[in-house]
C-alpha cells in the first residue's frame, strides 16, 4: 500500500498555510506590549529604528527575486513591490520615505535613521537570512516566502486602530506608511497566494512550503527577540558596550 500522503487541496492548502498564524510576530511581546500601549517612547523608538533595517532591505529581497523568475508576467507585477518602497515618482517616494517619517514622527532625526546606527546584530542578521534566501532559492519559494503578509494587514490596522489612544504624542505623518501598506499588502498577497497554490503540487512540497513560511516568521520572531532583549531588557549590543 502506498505511503505516500495525498496532497492538500487549495483550500486545504491554503488553511494550513493561514494557520501558521499562530507563530506571527503579532503575538510576540514586543508587539503585544506595542499594542497595549506599555512601550515607552524610546522602546518604540527603538523598534522603528530597527524595523528600518528591514525596510530597505525589503527592495533589495524583491529584486532578488525578480533577477531569477524568467516570467514577464510575473516580473512585471512583482515590479510594482520594489517601486511601493523606493517609491514610483517624485509626489509618491515610496515606503522607505514612509518609514523615515514614521521615525520622524516618534522623535528620531531622519540622519539617525538612515545612519543604522541603532540597528542590532541580530536584527542585521535575521534580515540578511532573508535576503540570502530570496538570493539562492527557487524564485517560486523566495516568492512564496513573503507569505507571512496573510498576516499582517491585522497589525498594521492595530497600529492605526490602537497608536493615536495610546500613544499620543506620535505625529500623525507616522501613520502614512501603515495605511499605504494595508491595500499593498492585500494586494501582495492575493498574487504570493496564486503563486504558491500554483506552484506546490504533491504533499510533499506542499509541506516543504510550510518549512519555508516557518522560516520566514522564524525571520520575525528573531528580529522581535533582539529588539525586546535590548530595550525591554535592556540588554546593551555590542556597539553599546563602553570599551
Ligand atoms: O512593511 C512590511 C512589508 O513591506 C513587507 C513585505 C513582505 C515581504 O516581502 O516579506 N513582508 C512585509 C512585512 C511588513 N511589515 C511587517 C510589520 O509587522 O509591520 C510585516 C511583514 C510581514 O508580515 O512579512
Amino acid at each position: 500500500m502506498s505511503t505516500e500522503k495525498t496532497a492538500w487541496t487549495r483550500d486545504e492548502f491554503e488553511a494550513q498555510l493561514r494557520g501558521m498564524e499562530r507563530y506571527y510576530h503579532i503575538h510576540h511581546p514586543i508587539h503585544t506590549m506595542m499594542n497595549e500601549g506599555k512601550l515607552t517612547k524610546d522602546q518604540l523608538q527603538g523598534w522603528v529604528a530597527n524595523r528600518f533595517y528591514y525596510q530597505i532591505m525589503i527592495p533589495i529581497k524583491d529584486a532578488n527575486i525578480l533577477a531569477n523568475c524568467p516570467d514577464r508576467k510575473t516580473r512585471a507585477i512583482w515590479t510594482k513591490r520594489i517601486l511601493d518602497h523606493d517609491g514610483h515618482s517624485d509626489d509618491d517616494e515610496g515606503g522607505i520615505e514612509a518609514w523615515i517619517q514614521l521615525g520622524m514622527a516618534v522623535g528620531l532625526t531622519r540622519e539617525a535613521m538612515v545612519s543604522l546606527e541603532y540597528v542590532l546584530p541580530s536584527v542585521k542578521f535575521a534580515v540578511e537570512a532573508y535576503v540570502n534566501f530570496a538570493r539562492r532559492a527557487e524564485w517560486h519559494e523566495a516568492a512564496s516566502s513573503s507569505l507571512t503578509e496573510l498576516f499582517a494587514p491585522k497589525i498594521h490596522q492595530q497600529r492605526l486602530d490602537n497608536w493615536p489612544e495610546m500613544y499620543p504624542w506620535i505625529e500623525k505623518e507616522g501613520y502614512i506608511y501603515f495605511r499605504k501598506r494595508l491595500s499593498e499588502a492585500r494586494r501582495d498577497v492575493e498574487h504570493g497566494l496564486e503563486i504558491t497554490l500554483d506552484w506546490y503540487q504533491t504533499r510533499e512540497q506542499q509541506e516543504k512550503m510550510l518549512k519555508i513560511l516557518q522560516f520566514k516568521l522564524d525571520v520575525l520572531w528573531s528580529m522581535a527577540d533582539a529588539i525586546y532583549m535590548a530595550y525591554v531588557n535592556n540588554m546593551p549590543p555590542y556597539f553599546n558596550i563602553q570599551q
